[in-house]
């Protein structure tokens, strides 16, 4: 059963949340204007990207499931029974439970800072594995977290998939993998996966589909803006921009002005010439040899890796 009571949060129609208001604004200020990519995910957002996952060019979510489906066993018996399995992220219905379903885990603690999303995956997850703790914890997996002391003598396994590391910059990405090493402890292990550098046009193509999707999910952003901080940000007057930057070997997400405008945000005036973009997303790439540079350089000695076939996608595993 779910071993916490989760308060619901949904802030779909209701006040301003300060800290959406203080990134807009101040990224809105900016030189390149720039709004940090967490705020995509309200209600709408979060459904776009679920319909995202299933896009026949958004290959990274069906390659890493299917990667699951071949190797978690392989990976429960490098790590062994009876773990923690710590998720950070509240959790995927389809990976989640193919982890879990190989691990003879002795409790399952998924971490998330929203506390609906965290409570509704919670409860799906207990209703499929009844006999299994789970006991999830609402903070913001970026800090170190106090796990609580059911769970704080057992060996865990960190489980972080989705490549969401690479909407991180490598320095964020090193300091989150250090502090999953501090949230975890000496006798942890990591299970990651992470997108490869592959084809730019096949790259690209996963960040703007054909049916429009992903430049949806990018607008959307606009419309929550206009919704939540009072914007009167002209929606129809930007378009989707999906690039690849080979100095970082990461694609970008821009909202790009296709025309001079004018706007408000919370009572302050924004203009943008035509051409001019806003920077929402960055999704970095990488080589096996640097993702386990990366996990080295944050305290992880990787043990194990597994790829499919074409090179997309890699998890690995890595122990404290
Ligand atoms: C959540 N994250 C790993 C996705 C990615 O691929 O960077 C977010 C996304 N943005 C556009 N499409 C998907």
């Amino acid at each position: 059963g779910v071993h916490a009571d989760i308060k619901l949060v949904d802030r779909d129609g209701e006040g301003v949340d300060p800290a959406f208001r203080a990134d807009v604004l101040n990224g809105l200020a900016q030189r390149q204007k720039a709004v940090p990519a967490r705020w995509f995910y309200d209600r709408a957002g979060s459904e776009l990207f679920e319909r995202i996952t299933t896009l026949p060019e958004y290959y990274p979510t069906r390659t890493e499931t299917a990667l699951l489906k071949a190797h978690a066993a392989e990976a429960a018996a490098l790590v062994g029974p009876g773990r923690a399995v710590v998720e950070f992220g509240s959790g995927s219905s389809v990976k989640t439970p193919l982890l879990l379903a190989r691990m003879d885990a002795a409790a399952y603690v998924p971490i998330d800072i929203s506390g609906d999303f965290l409570r509704q995956s919670s409860v799906e997850l207990a209703a499929k594995f009844p006999d299994l703790p789970v006991i999830p914890i609402e903070a913001d997996f970026m800090k170190p977290v106090t796990l609580p002391a059911s769970v704080r003598d057992l060996a865990m396994l960190g489980f972080f998939p989705g490549s969401t590391i690479g909407n991180m910059v490598p320095r964020t990405a090193i300091d989150l993998l250090r502090s999953m090493r501090a949230t975890l402890g000496d006798r942890s292990h990591l299970l990651i996966g992470v997108d490869r550098i592959k084809d730019i046009g096949r790259l690209i193509a996963a960040y703007d589909d054909a049916e429009g999707v992903t430049a949806r999910f990018n607008l959307n952003l606009l419309i929550r803006i206009n919704r939540e901080l009072d914007g009167t940000i002209p929606v129809d007057r930007f378009r989707h921009v999906a690039r690849w930057n080979a100095d970082w070997n990461r694609i970008e997400m821009h909202l790009e002005a296709i025309e001079d405008v004018a706007f408000e945000v919370s009572g302050r005036p924004v203009t943008m010439r035509r051409g001019e973009t806003i920077h929402t997303e960055n999704s970095h790439k990488y080589t096996p040899d640097q993702a386990r540079l990366m996990l080295q350089a944050s305290g992880w000695s990787p043990c194990a890796q597994w790829s499919d076939a074409e090179d997309n996608f890699l998890i690995l595993l890595a122990e404290a």
